[in-house]
């Protein structure tokens, strides 16, 4: 009987310590812990995800310095291109990576993308809304195949004519696309409303001997509300500091700069939210389509 309780308090005791860890890791995760619980329920979680782009994975567009494409130019292959120094990816000045620099930054006009090809152009130096100079509203524009002059540029923008009157010299990022999957997520019943900034996803596919990684915050990306609207009802994508409600539904543009999947393989795919939960989910690359929805046909 002795033991018996004995046992009884060593359980106590090791259950009251465990218990006290999860509250000391709880507090170690939060900023300001006061609202350490709600922060863990809020989960965004995927609708569905479709391929939204799928090209040759050797796709250049170039960009030049003036009208009739004239001036400097840069050639860009598939991949991510930055205006931050030191980050990853950050090779707008210089694609070729030889250490001379063949663009500037706030100087193109326009550009040339391959056959088969699509390209998004940003003002931003790193792709999303962070870090436009004052007085520009943050744009991206997404232009296929073609020798696009300025007013294509203006046209294609969003907003349109870069919320001013043109897009001309503002350029400082641009993504050459080889694959992308536009990724439907809602956020979780019983999740607070959510910040756009808190959100990121992550893509992680293997060709059998490699791991490459793509992972971004979805402000990064471009989402915005299934019709196309941000939280204010513009046309636009959102920005780091919008509230996105409990319940709502988005897309969110995911460029694989890393991936380039073929039928066959398997994209894991991550939905991070800060302080909060993440999800995880494994699409099967059945099909390189647009518009196959990946999560429907395993
Ligand atoms: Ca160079
Ligand atoms: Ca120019
Ligand atoms: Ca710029």
């Amino acid at each position: 009987m002795i033991v018996f309780i004995a046992l009884i308090l060593v359980a106590a005791v090791a259950s009251t310590i465990i218990i006290s860890t999860i509250e000391d890791l709880q507090q170690d995760n939060e900023d300001t812990s006061s609202d350490a619980i709600n922060h863990i329920a809020n989960k965004v979680v995927m609708d569905s995800a479709f391929v939204s782009f799928s090209g040759s994975s050797d796709c250049t567009a170039t960009l030049y310095q003036h009208s009739g494409f004239g001036g400097w130019s840069a050639t860009y292959t598939v991949g991510d291109y930055s205006n931050v120094p030191n980050s990853v990816g950050g090779t707008f000045l210089d694609p070729d990576g030889d250490g001379n620099e063949e663009a500037f930054s706030d100087d193109a006009t326009t550009i040339k993308v391959d056959d088969g090809c699509e390209i998004i152009m940003y003002n931003g130096n790193d792709f999303g809304s962070g870090g436009v100079p004052g007085g520009q509203t943050a744009w991206s524009a997404r232009l296929g195949a073609g020798d696009h002059s300025l007013d294509d540029i203006n046209e294609k923008a969003r907003p349109q004519n870069c919320g001013g009157t043109s897009c001309n010299d503002q350029i400082s990022s641009i993504k050459v696309l080889g694959f992308e999957l536009e990724l439907i997520m809602k956020i979780s019943a019983g999740s607070d409303n959510i910040k756009a900034g808190d959100i990121s996803w992550a893509a992680s596919c293997s060709d059998g001997t490699t791991a490459n990684i793509d992972s971004e915050n979805i402000t990064f990306s471009g989402s915005s509300f299934i019709d196309g609207t941000d939280t204010l009802g513009q046309e636009n994508n959102f920005i780091w500091s919008e509230e996105l409600p409990s319940q709502s539904m988005f897309k969110v543009e995911a460029t694989l700069g890393q991936c380039s999947p073929q039928i066959g393989d398997q994209i894991e795919m991550y939905i991070h939210v800060h302080q909060g939960a993440s999800t995880y989910y494994l699409l099967n690359i059945r099909s390189l389509d647009r518009g196959n929805d990946l999560m429907f046909n395993s």
